[in-house]
């Protein structure tokens, strides 16, 4: 398959203005009727039509000119079709500047397993076409930068199958028998119509038909506009979907108060669906779900699973503005909408809970997942220059490191400075598909600075390295701090990079930070002087993680402490606590690489563990939990040159278990003291001690002995909410019950499988905590859980929790002997049968290969290769031809 390029875009020869469909949904194959009003490109006279179009079976094609005549077009005459779709010829479309291309086609929504354009789940019809999905539905130009209104005519029968019939837009014809002729047969079908009068893009589209349970709610807009709000899903489940209403009222009102930005139509629905292969799609006035971002009820989800229901939510409602009334030129503009809008739900997040815990856990998110991703064979710049499948680059890199990189943008030209670069942007923009430049331009002009070196975030892969080095001269109470940057790409150029730094002075914390700048950092090395600093400072540097960089800088395990208790940032407070641990576990692991046994724990380590266990005055539990947990495998994995996992599973286990002997009294009371002492309430205090104690409880279970899996079984039997009994059974799930031992972890196991009843999401959990437990018999276990009966590889989300969880935990996945690379090669052949998508996600997990030993290293090799040679999908050959090089 060969590659799309950035530097080729080229506007169309021709726009579809408005789109028609009639779309009949029957028992058996779907026929689609498509009219395609459109008009020429003044630009670009005389060019033939190109039509997108994916697996489907063509009945005719034919013109309407602006008179109203009516041509059928002939294959090989008029037109030609490949795997790609149809080119109309010039010659054969009218002269006028105004004409209509009708196509009838058929396609097999029920037969569609890649989940990818029309297809059935549990019955219902739904729709996923971003990125390019819109084509397997109906010959059109598939391309973001045209943008139609749409008018849908559903026709659906039996009717009593179809009570709901949604797509975008306004709704003047709601779900409506056909009446039979009199004295005909009886026609037992029904229609909808929809029409939708703001111009948007294909990718945008959707429709959901079926018999679906919902709640009702209204939104009033600042302009004193009502808006309709339903949220669907499978009847037995609308007991769960109030959280989701809540959090969508909530999205909506913030984004007026925040951004200005109203809603625009009168109808928002939003449906549930259990098969779907990512979170949630922002269609417009039409937000389809994965049901794990929107059912909630305190008994089957977790404080995390609400977190994400409601950034989810907000994220996609967001898109409305970021996304579908400004959306993307082409493609590799993804992080135009997704950057900007993960960065607005972060900031919804963080004002409807805690900024600090929010930053914390997207930090956290960064470190883990897109940092590894920009040091291996698949980085690429946050705007790609080529692809070979689309679908690939809903990355960590476009969405996350997108994020920081709109982040960025805030900190340099102040909050204030951000909404003008934003009002502007809607004010130029509004119903167009730009570029990341127009943004960047927006931003510029709106805070008349100068943006053009920052351009470079979006032309440069890979995670940039800050060093600094700072001198206090004590006779002219100046400090002087010099920042290099540098990168391990070849040929990167300087990046602008805002460095928000505090100085903190040594000899009296207490009085807290003397000085906050935001540095900005432009060239490889620049020196900064601080004027008036009393005495010697210790810097808080790069505060709340004000750029995605490495920082490296010489603090002692004591500056770390004291960063540890006096920093003013408390996400700066926080990254202290996580240096010093990350230095005691990397000692270690060089100690075991050495073939010694890791020693005992630093006194400065329990003793900074015990501080931040006994601290009284955290108001935020959640930010005392976040402090006592050790950094993830996958960051720590960043900071080795060759990754060891052995090592690093041992190094890790070895200092929990060291902190749960040492700290074995205090933990145990800290546990007791936050017990529940009420019903539940789902409230940022309860929250926040939740996470607290379950992050103890890991720690309690460490022994992994008889009293310890008492303790987690007490809880779990005693837990009145799914937070406190995953957490629970999570522990259990890593007793080694070997031989009969442990009784409680095959008691917990199935009573939790039992209380499911049946319930979805509920069994991801089951199924996901078991294929990632700390056991040494694992991926036996793993196959054994494939054979349930409630395994199925055909639904994503229990696909991955099983084989993405397995993988993810990665001890087991790195064995030695490559059984965990050879069972992932055999899934990602498998499921790319079924759902390319799903496959060649599965086959990044492969992509940190050349990071591990030599030996390591050509086992994954091998299953590259072998998925690569099997003739795979353009989704999963691109995963496994880049990884290879
Ligand atoms: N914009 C949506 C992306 C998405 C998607 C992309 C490819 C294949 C399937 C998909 N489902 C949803 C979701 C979002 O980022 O808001
Ligand atoms: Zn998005």
């Amino acid at each position: 398959p060969a590659p799309k390029y950035r530097k080729d875009y080229k506007a169309p020869g021709h726009w579809t203005r408005h789109v028609t469909l009639d779309i009949n949904l029957g028992d058996g194959a779907t026929v689609v009727t498509s009219e395609l009003d459109m008009e020429r490109n003044a630009d670009s006279p005389g060019s033939d039509l190109f039509l997108d179009g994916e697996e489907l079976k063509l009945f005719r094609v034919y013109i309407r000119d602006d008179n109203g005549e009516v041509t059928q077009l002939q294959e090989e005459d008029d037109y030609s079709l490949n795997d790609d779709g149809m080119l109309i010829k010039n010659s054969s479309l009218p002269s006028g500047n105004k004409y209509t291309v009708g196509t009838v086609v058929q396609i097999a929504p029920k037969e569609n397993t890649r989940l990818s354009g029309l297809y059935t789940s549990g019955g219902n019809f739904c729709t996923q076409c971003e990125a390019e999905g819109f084509r397997r539905i109906t010959f059109a130009q598939d391309r973001p930068d045209v943008m139609s209104t749409f008018s849908v005519r559903l026709n659906a029968w039996p009717s009593g199958d179809f009570p709901v019939m949604l797509s975008n837009g306004n709704n003047p014809v709601p779900p409506t028998l056909i009446p039979s002729p009199p004295g005909g047969e009886k026609v037992d079908k029904s229609y909808a119509v929809w029409e939708d009068p703001i111009p948007k893009p294909s990718y945008l589209f959707a429709l959901v038909a079926g018999d679906l349970g919902s709640i009702k709610s209204t939104f009033v807009t600042k302009s004193g506009r009502k808006v309709k709000l339903e949220i669907f899903s499978e009847k037995e489940n609308v007991d769960q979907l109030d959280w989701a209403m809540e959090s969508l009222k909530a999205a909506m009102k913030w984004d007026e108060e925040k951004f200005g930005l109203e809603y625009d139509l009168d109808i928002f629905n939003v449906v549930a669906v259990n098969d779907f292969n990512m979170g949630a799609m922002e269609n417009k006035g039409l937000n389809v779900f994965n049901t794990a971002y929107v059912l909630a009820k305190p008994e089957t989800a977790t404080d995390l699973d609400y977190e994400r229901i409601e950034g989810v939510i907000g994220h996609e409602y967001f898109h409305n503005w970021t996304g579908n009334r400004v959306t993307c030129r082409d493609w590799f503009q993804l992080t135009l909408k997704e950057g900007l809008t993960v960065f607005r739900d972060q900031l919804f997040s963080g004002d409807m809970g805690s900024h600090a815990a929010k930053r914390i856990e997207d930090v956290r998110t960064l470190r883990s997942r897109q940092f590894p991703e920009d040091a291996g064979p698949l980085s690429h710049p946050i705007r790609p220059e080529s692809y070979i499948a689309m679908d690939n680059f809903y990355t960590a890199t476009v969405y996350v490191k997108g994020a920081e990189v709109i982040r960025m943008y805030r900190t340099l030209v102040g909050e204030a400075g951000f909404r003008k670069g934003m009002d502007l942007y809607f004010k130029r923009h509004d119903g167009q598909a730009v570029s990341c430049d127009d943004f960047r331009a927006a931003m510029a002009d709106a805070n008349d600075v100068n943006l053009d070196q920052f351009e470079r975030w979006y032309l440069q892969p890979g995670t940039p390295e800050v060093s600094a080095a700072g001198e206090y001269d004590a006779e002219a109470k100046t400090y002087k701090l010099t920042l290099k940057q540098s990168s391990k790409k070849e040929d990167t150029l300087p990046f602008h990079i805002p460095v928000v730094t505090g100085l903190l002075l040594k000899e009296d914390g207490s009085e807290g930070c003397v000085a906050s700048r935001g540095l900005e950092l432009k060239e490889e090395e620049q020196t900064f002087t601080f004027e008036d600093v009393a005495s010697e400072p210790i810097p808080s540097l790069l505060r709340d993680l004000s750029a995605p960089v490495k920082l490296r800088y010489k603090y002692s395990d004591e500056d770390l402490a004291f960063l540890m208790k006096h920093d003013t940032d408390s996400f700066n407070r926080w990254e202290a606590g996580q240096q010093l641990s990350t230095r005691v576990i990397l000692g270690m692991v060089e100690e075991i690489k050495a073939g010694g046994e890791p020693g005992a724990l630093p006194a400065s380590l329990i003793d900074s563990f015990r501080a931040t266990l006994l601290e009284k005055d955290i108001p935020d539990k959640s930010l005392q939990a976040y402090a006592l947990r050790l950094p993830d495998p996958a960051t720590l994995a960043e900071e080795m040159d060759v990754i060891d996992p052995d090592a690093l599973y041992k190094a890790l286990k070895h200092v929990r278990r060291s902190l749960a002997d040492a700290l074995a009294s205090e933990l145990r009371s800290v546990y007791d003291s936050a017990a529940p002492s009420g019903p539940y309430k789902k409230n940022s205090a309860e929250v926040g001690r939740r996470r607290l104690r379950n992050t103890i409880l890991s720690y309690l279970h460490e022994p992994r002995d008889a009293a310890a899996a008492k303790l987690c079984f007490d809880q779990f039997e005693a837990a009145d909410c799914m937070t406190d009994k995953l957490a629970a059974v999570a522990c259990l799930a890593n007793f080694d019950d070997a031989g009969g031992a442990f009784p409680e972890r095959a008691e917990a196991l199935s009573k939790f499988y039992n209380d499911a009843d049946g319930d979805a999401l509920v069994l991801n959990k089951w199924f996901g905590i078991q294929a990632a437990a700390d056991l040494p018999d694992l991926l036996s276990r793993v196959k054994d859980l494939m054979q349930h009966e409630d395994f199925t590889l055909k639904n994503p989300n229990r696909l991955r929790s099983v084989v993405s969880s397995f993988a993810g935990s990665q001890h087991k996945f790195h064995a030695k002997d490559g059984s965990g690379y050879e069972f992932l090669g055999d899934m990602v052949l498998e499921v790319d049968q079924l759902n390319p998508q799903v496959a060649s996600r599965l086959a990044t997990m492969f992509s940190s290969y050349r990071r591990f030993d030599e030996k390591r290293q050509g086992l994954m090799r091998e299953q590259l290769a072998r998925i690569r040679d099997s003739s795979p999908s353009k989704d999963t050959y691109e995963v496994a031809t880049r990884c290879l090089g």
